[in-house]
């Protein structure tokens, strides 16, 4: 397959090295951006560089989007595809993006949680079958750039803007959760996930994603979640997320009455651990991320 090169923005702001800046680097040693980045989003610079489907994993912070990744790359890696970093995706003077790259196989493999205290936030992960062939990419920024509770109207930084413009195919996975914080942050988040999904193009890709369900154990029946029930409390408490993507043909909608998937997934289970450095990690029973995979690789393969 032909090279094709999207840098995503003009590439005019100066992009500091971390490596240089020892004494700014607590800052955002969780998030894997410079100084400018942090303080300005709409400096970011990211470039897509393969033409394979990107799936982009829009969830607030502390969603679970690192750790879905996680989970996924273990499942995957077990059945046989290749998993790795595009090391492409950031400038190649952000010391911290290449710290991030080498240090995924260690937070991949770890028994302790990789999520909030990691140094994995902003990645382009790219997912190979089994000859190195790529399938698709997948991307996770931090979630304060899709939704701030603090600041529920900010616009989108121009990074996200420009990926919605890229000629990828594109997949939006949209994570929610059960009971997630208050009536009115569930309300803005809504208001965000129907913004994007106005601006998106009309053959982009949609999958709702409700992470966290271990954490609903009256929504589980002989051990199994209550899909029909997640997705109504779902539908109950994030007003509209739903109504674009009602199925309009008058046969098929007798019996779906969307277009996309409803996953609903756990990474695992976490601990505290006892000196209160942070979480073990125990993954989640392989159903998760394999019903997670299948929605994926549908859109990829154009399902909807
Ligand atoms: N019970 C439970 N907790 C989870 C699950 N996934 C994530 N968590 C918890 O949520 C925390 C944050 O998860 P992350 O994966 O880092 O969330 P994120 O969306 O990547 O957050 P940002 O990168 O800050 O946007 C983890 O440290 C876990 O404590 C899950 O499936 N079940
Ligand atoms: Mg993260």
């Amino acid at each position: 397959m032909a090279k094709k090169t999207f840098d995503l923005t003009d590439n005019t702001n100066e992009d500091l090295d971390i490596a240089t800046l020892p004494s700014a680097v607590s800052s955002f040693q969780n998030t894997g951006l410079t100084v400018e980045e942090e303080r300005d989003p709409n400096k970011i610079n990211v470039v897509i560089s393969d033409p394979a489907p990107v799936i982009i994993l829009f969830g607030a912070g502390s969603s679970g989007k690192t750790m879905t990744l996680i989970r996924l790359t273990r499942w995957l890696r077990k059945n046989g595809y290749k998993v790795e970093p595009d090391r492409s995706f950031r400038p190649s003077n952000s010391g911290h993006y290449k710290e991030m790259c080498d240090t995924f196989d260690e937070a991949v493999n770890s028994d302790y949680s990789a999520g909030a205290t990691s140094i994995l936030n902003f990645m382009l992960i790219k997912v190979m079958n089994k000859y190195g062939e790529p399938i698709c990419q997948i991307l996770e920024a931090p979630g304060e750039h899709y939704f701030s509770r603090q600041f529920p109207n900010e616009p989108f930084p121009r990074y996200i803007n420009t990926i919605c413009t890229i000629d990828n195919p594109k997949t939006w996975m949209f994570i929610v959760e059960s009971n997630w914080e208050d009536l009115q942050d569930r309300l803005n988040y809504a208001n965000k996930i129907i913004k994007m999904q106005s601006q998106i193009e009309p053959k982009d890709r949609v999958i709702f994603t409700c992470h966290k369900a271990d954490m609903h154990p009256a929504l589980f029946d002989a051990g199994r979640p209550n899909k029909e029930q997640f997705f109504k409390n779902i539908k109950n408490q994030y007003q509209g997320i739903f109504s674009k993507y009602m199925n309009q043909n008058p046969i098929t909608k007798l019996w779906r009455k969307y277009n996309f998937d409803f996953v609903i997934f756990s990474a695992g289970l976490f601990n505290d651990t006892a000196d209160g450095s942070g979480q073990s990690y125990t993954p989640s029973n392989d159903r998760y991320p394999a019903e997670l995979w299948k929605a994926i690789i549908k859109t990829v393969k154009g399902g909807w």
